[in-house]
């Protein structure tokens, strides 16, 4: 059995659980936030046969796309004058960074 991780954007989450539940695939969705924008993302967990994973993967594809997001970073006064002059730079996000490990064990209990 593997462990699909999914980090995928707010706006492709239901529509993306909505396909894997709809494809057999259980889900467990977790708000997260993402470390370099602080900004929510949602982490989705999917248990699966080792044969089934490059379904779910075909089903991630499909949903997620990419998007720009903006982080404000200090500009290269900052060090000379100690004014914090935020500098906006693009950054592209996703469609989705993906996990698959191993699952030692699997209990329903
Ligand atoms: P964030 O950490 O908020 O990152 C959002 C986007 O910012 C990233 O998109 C990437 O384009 C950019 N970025 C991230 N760290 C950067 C850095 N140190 N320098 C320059 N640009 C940087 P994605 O790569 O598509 O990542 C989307 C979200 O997936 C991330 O949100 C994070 O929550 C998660 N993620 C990505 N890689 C990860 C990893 N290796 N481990 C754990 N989580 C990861």
């Amino acid at each position: 059995m593997k462990l699909v991780i999914a980090i995928v954007h707010d706006e492709d989450a239901m529509e993306l659980i909505d396909n894997l539940t709809e494809g057999g695939f259980k889900v467990t969705k977790l708000a997260t936030t993402g470390g370099f924008l602080k900004a929510g993302n949602t982490t989705l967990l999917i248990g699966v046969e080792k044969e089934s994973v490059d379904s779910v993967l075909s089903i991630i594809q499909d949903v997620c796309k990419t998007r720009k997001g903006v982080v404000s970073m200090p500009s290269p006064m900052v060090g000379a004058t100690g004014v914090f002059v935020p500098t906006p730079v693009e950054v592209t996000i996703g469609g989705a960074t993906v996990f698959v490990l191993d699952v030692e064990r699997f209990e329903r209990i």
